[in-house]
């Protein structure tokens, strides 16, 4: 049996845990390395919070919230309750369990640790057998300008606001000092194949493209990169994708998602629904190998179906 490939998948959010959690369990130990975005991080009562980090690790740990994709399962809200009892209104929610990670990852950072160090410390506490990193160590901020509250930051835009304001324009604040970690550039070395996982395009992949390096060592790729669409059928599964699409002009559509990535990507996956969808992408992007399949991923199975049919794929084309 010829030897697994190394995967390099680049992550945010819950749609991209999922296929990145799919990947996982079919990989050999140390075959995967998400890359994940840092962008939504930020600080709350004092603690660093990295929700992508933690929702991707959680989830490969499978001690994920099941209903909601962040946070923990079993979770207690004691400590929320103790808030409101003080006159706080919390509309971040942060469970008892999560609180450790939180607090933990801001004593470690305030040790000297890097994100990259802390981040290694939880995956192996919890016996995960791949690798997590944060795309840079380096400080980076999603800010949303909206037209209804102007500047927000992330997680104020897609927690607070429920991402209802309208949005006319994105900013990823440090990117242009940010530089790649060397772990990055470490498993991008080693990588057969690239993976950007089905999050959404604009607010969790573009901060990791934003980074130095990121763009340019994706496009000077030796490897197949893969992208499945987060659309299905034009809707997002899950968020605010397609409706930020629009705003930022562009089509929420297989060809949005295709021309989004131009350059980036090798192979798109879309989903069965959007068969129809085939012609006009193929005749802009006549590179750009399509392949269509179930890609909503309702189960643990499905996502382990998405990651076997992406592999699959990639190891008959790379023959
Ligand atoms: N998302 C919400 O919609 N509401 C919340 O109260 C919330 C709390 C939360 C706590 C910890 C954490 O790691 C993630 C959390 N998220 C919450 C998700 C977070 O907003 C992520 O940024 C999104 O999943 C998009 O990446």
């Amino acid at each position: 049996m010829r030897q697994a490939p190394k995967v390099v998948a680049f992550a945010g959010g819950v749609g991209g845990a999922k296929l990145a959690h799919g990947l996982a369990m079919l990989l050999p130990a140390g075959h995967l390395t998400v890359v994940v975005n840092v962008g939504d991080d930020f600080s709350h009562y004092g603690l660093h919070i990295s929700p992508d980090l933690d929702t991707v690790m959680y989830t490969l740990a499978g001690i994920a919230n099941p209903a909601t994709g962040w946070g923990l399962a079993d979770e207690s809200w004691q400590f929320l309750a103790m808030l409101e009892r003080y006159g706080e209104a919390p509309w971040f929610r942060l469970g008892d369990r999560d609180l450790a990670t939180h607090i933990l990852r801001t004593h470690a950072l305030a040790q000297g640790e890097t994100l990259t160090q802390i981040t290694q410390r939880f995956v192996e506490q919890l016996d995960i057998s791949h690798h997590i990193l944060p795309v840079t160590d380096d400080r980076l901020a999603t800010v949303i300008e909206t037209v209804e509250e102007g500047f927000l930051n992330f997680q104020h835009y897609f927690v607070k606001y429920r991402w209802q304001p309208t949005v006319i324009g994105l900013n990823f604040e440090g990117s242009d000092r940010a530089r790649l970690t060397e772990a990055v550039h470490h498993a991008l070395s080693e990588a057969d194949v690239l993976v950007i996982c089905p999050s959404n395009p604009l607010l969790s992949i573009a901060p990791i493209l934003a980074v130095q390096g990121a763009r340019q060592a994706i496009e000077q790729r030796r490897v197949p990169c893969v992208t499945v669409s987060p659309l299905i059928s034009g809707k997002a599964v899950k968020g605010p994708t397609d409706k930020l699409m629009r705003e930022m002009g562009l089509l929420p559509t297989t060809e949005g998602i295709a021309t989004y990535y131009e350059g980036l990507v090798d192979v798109l996956v879309i989903d069965r629904d959007d068969h129809h969808e085939l012609a006009p992408v193929q005749a802009r992007f006549p590179d750009l190998s399509i392949v269509h399949t179930q890609t909503l991923m309702r189960t643990i199975a499905d996502r382990q179906t998405l990651a076997h049919r992406i592999l699959n794929y990639v190891s008959e084309v790379t023959l």
